[in-house]
């Protein structure tokens, strides 16, 4: 199980020492997005952001794109230190290509699929991803409600995962009950927000212990 926490749920004022103080409680790894005002309807974190948090872990980080046309930027997430880079495949003409130029960079690819993407409508795109991001909230917003539906979605997902060879992870309004029922699902890693250790006390340590101790 992979605890990857969402850097958009931080405090932005002391983002290094968030980035510490997650490292320590022990997340596996920092999920980052990135956010036009125009794929999605808002903004979300920038280069300087990225740059901070892969200053201040070892540990992989992972983009998740929510932007138009990502290939024209492949390059330039790479070179800000990304580790596995999501691309949304509605997000432009040609994501088979793209997901080829994330792989031919040495990083991993992957695709993050909406709520109203079909699954069956990213299967070509399967064998060329490492990774498929389910988002079980619309892109855009942290604080949402999860989609009950997407439970359902996530077991197909992981009945194709062994076959296609890829990870699968869910986005969106994780809360402990919810991870509990997508873990049993099949889902191999979870992006933590405000439903989740961003929540509440704030207890980091406390929160992925927690978290931890469920799947023992
Ligand atoms: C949503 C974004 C997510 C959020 C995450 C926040 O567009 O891709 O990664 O940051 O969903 O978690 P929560 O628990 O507040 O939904
Ligand atoms: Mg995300």
């Amino acid at each position: 199980m992979v605890l990857t926490v969402s850097m958009m749920c931080a405090d932005y004022g002391i983002l290094g020492a968030e980035v510490e103080s997650l490292d320590r409680a022990g997340a596996d790894m920092f999920h980052i997005d990135v956010m036009d005002g125009r794929y999605v309807p808002n903004f979300a974190l920038g280069p300087q952001d990225i740059g901070c948090i892969r200053k201040h872990t070892r540990k992989p980080v992972d983009v998740h794109l929510m932007i138009e046309e990502p290939g024209r930027w492949i390059k330039y997430f790479a070179g800000l230190g990304a580790d596995i880079i999501y691309i949304h495949p509605d997000s432009e003409h040609h994501p088979a290509r793209t997901l080829g130029d994330i792989r031919a960079l040495g990083l991993s690819p992957g695709v993050a699929v909406n709520p109203g993407v079909a699954a069956g409508s990213v299967r070509e795109l399967l064998p060329l991803c490492d990774w498929v991001l389910l988002m079980t909230v619309n892109p855009g917003f942290a604080g949402q409600a999860f989609i009950p539906h997407m439970a359902k979605k996530a077991e197909g997902f992981a009945s194709l995962s062994s076959s296609h060879s890829f990870r699968l992870a869910a986005d969106g309004a994780l809360s402990p009950p919810v991870i509990t029922d997508l873990h049993a699902r099949g889902v191999e890693s979870f992006v933590l927000g405000t439903s989740s250790i961003f929540g509440g006390e704030k207890n980091y340590s406390e929160g992925i212990k927690t978290l931890r101790e469920i799947y023992k």
